[in-house]
């Protein structure tokens, strides 16, 4: 190959590096969608989980994730999807999925991915976790992974919101939260949270909390702009 050829290829994989992965037509007819999701009232002293095995690697005490509310009542971990939107395109991860097991908790608590993804479950504790999602739309799964079992791929096809426990260790869960659409989030330790390239129009917006429940509103995003939503869960 030629230099002029080789600079004109990597001009190429370069542009294509820049560009957003969403189509042009998408991108101008979409709006974000923004906010936060709040709890009301005091917020609650977390849970202590007693951890009665595999100390070395576990440690002796894990705080309960059911209800986590960080600064300005935010709420982590609720979920926040935009919902019918007819026509919505398959959802693709923008990387591997990954649920680690790192010192005997899930984390993400909440893993949010799109039905079709694989999940990368990972041990690095050196001891066996035994993972047992309990769904019913999908496989449930009763794996072990012994300590050697560095990495383990698990595929969810069909959207559902499972719960993950580990059978070794009665202080982990999680949840697995399979979405069939593109439109999607976690909120953050604020409890802030943010959708892109949602289509313009009215849409449902779903809140949904593994312990305060789901809340639903309706919400009318503009193309190109950004649409400001806030959700308050309560006991
Ligand atoms: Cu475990």
């Amino acid at each position: 190959m030629s230099h002029t050829w080789a600079l004109v290829l990597s001009v190429l994989v370069l542009l294509a590096a820049i560009i957003p992965g969403t189509s042009p037509v998408a991108a101008q007819s979409g709006g974000s969608l923004v906010g936060e999701v709040k709890f009301a009232g005091p917020p609650p002293a977390p849970k202590v989980l007693k951890v009665n095995k595999d100390n070395q690697a576990c440690g002796n005490e894990k705080k309960s994730e059911d209800v986590v509310v960080g600064a300005n009542q935010g709420l982590l971990n609720a979920v926040v999807s935009v919902t019918g939107v007819s026509g919505a395109p398959a959802a693709k991860a923008a990387k591997k999925p990954v649920l680690d097991q790192k010192g005997c908790q899930f984390s993400p608590h909440v893993l949010t991915i799109p039905a079709g993804a694989e999940v990368d479950i990972l041990n690095p504790d050196g001891v066996l976790h035994n993972i047992h999602t309990f769904s019913t739309v999908n496989p449930s799964i009763n794996k072990a992974q012994p300590k050697f079992k560095k990495v383990m791929t698990e595929k969810f096809e069909k959207p559902e919101v499972i719960k993950v426990q580990c059978d070794a260790h009665s202080w982990m869960s999680g949840w697995i939260v399979v979405m069939g659409h593109p439109y999607f989030a976690v909120s953050d330790d604020k409890g802030a949270f943010k959708i892109q390239n949602v289509p313009a129009g009215k849409h449902k917006v779903e809140v949904w909390h593994e312990t305060l429940g789901k809340l639903t509103r309706e919400v009318e995003v503009k193309a190109g702009a950004e649409t400001k939503v806030t959700f308050e869960l309560k006991k």
